[in-house]
């Protein structure tokens, strides 16, 4: 597939903006500049920018508390985003939902959700009312491997394509449901073999490669667009960092080998794109550091405009509520 260098670039971009978001959420979580689970997305670049690249911003995404890197790769913005993390007005949700919930119906991002599989229904619904109103929207979930044992998420699919509805399951199997293998909870090799249950295809790519899961999402978003229901891919991936921040129990090689976490750590996704473009010739190694650098600077700035944003008031906490649960007077 011929695929033009601002597409390429921006791949490059997104893939580093994640990194270097994540690599500093790592750094003030740390500090204790906020407090909360935050799941690092570092290592699943590849999975988030290669699908998002292959839609508009008139389509839709939800994703799930592996938070951060879907809203990142869809466009959103990282100020907003941080200030998110750090509880302050500012933020996506005005700092009242934290790392999980990050929100822009303004480019297409529905939110992220702690409830593993919870999106999967949310974006069967969107892609439902794109069918209903005759709008051109394709609507995209990204969930897990554990999220494909649950019941929403078969329940989904198979009504997904009953109806031919638009919509893309994304499963980012990075092989872990925190501690848990995925080959010991799924009855099948891949995730991407339960497809042919629901009669849909089922795509299994290299998650490392951002142009192998753009490619894929091209031709997932042309069926969806085409009426011709809806596709499971399934990007094989890598948790490089554990589960989550804050969890503290888990030590690196209790239940993945030391080995795995090295050859996953030599497969990294900005790496093998980096390579590409350069040994393509369609940047050098000084454009690839200088977006490394620009996308750093602007992670910078995303930390001090969350730290100079206040809190919200505690008299604004029973707003942007779908129903004020107190009494009023
Ligand atoms: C319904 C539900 N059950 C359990 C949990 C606790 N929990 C949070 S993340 C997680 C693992 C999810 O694994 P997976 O779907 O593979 O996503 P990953 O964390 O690997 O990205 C679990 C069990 C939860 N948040 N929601």
């Amino acid at each position: 597939m011929d695929i033009d260098r601002d597409t390429l670039m921006l791949m490059l971009r997104r893939m580093w903006m994640i990194r270097n978001f994540e690599l500093k959420v790592i750094e003030v979580h740390s500090a204790g500049e906020f407090t909360g689970a935050a799941h690092p997305y570092i290592g699943e670049e590849a999975v988030a920018v290669g699908a998002c690249a292959a839609l508009k911003d008139t389509d839709y995404i939800a994703g799930n508390h592996r938070s951060h890197g879907h809203p990142i790769a869809k466009g959103g913005r990282v100020d907003k985003a941080m200030a998110e993390l750090y509880g302050r007005v500012d933020g996506y949700c005005k700092g009242k939902g934290g790392s999980m919930h990050l929100a822009d119906f303004s480019i297409g991002i529905l939110g992220e959700s702690g409830i593993v599989g919870s999106s999967v229904p949310v974006a069967v619904g969107a892609a439902l009312a794109a069918k209903i109103k005759g709008e051109d929207f394709v609507s995209l979930v990204f969930f897990g491997d554990g999220a494909s044992n649950q019941g929403a998420v078969h329940e989904s699919m198979n009504l997904a394509s009953i109806w031919d509805l638009p919509v893309i399951f994304l499963c980012e199997n990075n092989q872990f449901a925190v501690t848990t293998s995925y080959s010991t909870t799924v009855a099948v090799e891949h995730v991407s073999d339960r497809a042919p249950a629901y009669n849909m295809p089922g795509v299994l790519v290299d998650g490392q490669d951002v142009i192998a899961m753009y490619e894929a999402t091209v031709e997932a978003v042309r069926r969806a667009r085409a009426g011709e229901g809806p596709t499971l891919i399934e990007g094989l991936t890598y948790r490089f960092e554990e589960h989550s921040l804050g969890l503290g129990r888990v030590r690196r090689g209790e239940y993945r080998t030391e080995e795995d976490i090295d050859s996953w750590r030599n497969r990294d996704p900005i790496v093998i794109h980096e390579e590409r473009l350069i040994s393509q010739g369609i940047a050098t190694r000084e454009e690839c550091d200088a977006v490394n650098a620009e996308t750093q600077e602007e992670v910078e700035r995303a930390v001090e405009f969350a730290r100079n944003s206040p809190f919200p008031k505690e008299s604004d906490l029973f707003e942007d509520m779908w129903a004020n649960p107190i009494p009023q007077p």
